[in-house]
């Protein structure tokens, strides 16, 4: 992968050339998870690139996830993640899953906002003319793992001030008595675009999952429609099945 022929012929600039043998040589299994690469100036000798192109290709690497620099030790391969395993029939929130595994739970924010909502917001909240949504965009993280983008919107009329969730929008709901009770929920398959890849620190169009989830209070009133894409490749969906009547 670092040899110097090709890389005149080749298509492209050279540090995409390069991005893309280091990606492959992934692929391939060539460099595993966890692999040390070589140092910038070594495959800079090795190729024949300048060290500029080599830092180039390296940098977008690893802004994608697919490698990690660790000061004074060098850049890595990233390490495969943990596979969770989560059942599918019980309504349960991020923080909840994470606090009975025993581990932490970080939400970085994209966005809170309040604003009109799409037609699709209307149609799944059920929403009136003149109606307004708080919208809330988060990267879930547990343990410094970024594992699920989740963009979920709710009336105003439920949460006037997005601001006021703090890192559990279930605890939050509960101590408005608006918990949802009873889920909705689809999953289907999503490759993840640039920008969705580089937030939870994958390859761009790694796999994910698309899972969207329409949250209803006792009374049949919508509460919260949130649309996720997960890690495909830190999830397990589980689901016990029973004979059919
Ligand atoms: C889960 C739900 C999401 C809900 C969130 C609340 C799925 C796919 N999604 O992640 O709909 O908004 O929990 O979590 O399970 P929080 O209380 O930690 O904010």
């Amino acid at each position: 992968m670092f040899s110097p022929e090709g890389f005149a012929t080749g298509a492209g600039p050279l540090y995409l050339q390069l991005q893309r043998r280091i990606a492959d040589a992934m692929t391939r299994g060539v460099l595993p998870p966890g692999a040390s690469l070589p140092a910038e100036r070594d495959i800079a000798a090795m190729t024949g690139l300048s060290r500029v192109t080599v830092r180039k290709a390296i940098e977008a690497l690893v802004a994608q996830g697919a490698l990690v620099q660790r000061r004074g030790s060098g850049t890595f391969v990233a390490p495969r993640v943990e596979r969770l395993e989560q059942a599918l029939s019980l309504l349960t929130s991020f923080t909840e899953d994470m606090a009975r595994r025993g581990k932490s739970v970080e939400s970085f924010w994209i966005s809170r906002s309040v604003q009109s909502p799409t037609p699709e917001e209307v149609m799944a909240l059920g929403l009136g003319a003149g109606d307004r949504v708080a919208r809330l965009e988060r990267v879930r993280r547990s343990d410094g793992v970024p594992l699920a983008i989740e963009r979920a919107s709710l009336s105003t009329q439920v949460l006037p001030d997005p601001d006021q969730v703090g890192t559990s929008l279930y605890a939050w709901l509960e101590t408005r008595g608006q918990r949802p009770v009873r889920a909705v929920q689809r999953i289907s398959a999503a490759n993840l675009g640039p920008r969705d890849a580089e937030l939870l620190g994958v390859t761009a169009g790694a796999a994910g999952l698309r899972i969207e989830r329409i949250g209803y209070l006792a009374n049949g009133r919508v509460v919260e429609f949130t649309r996720s894409l997960y890690r495909g490749d830190a999830y397990d969906f589980a689901v016990e099945l029973k004979l059919a009547p």
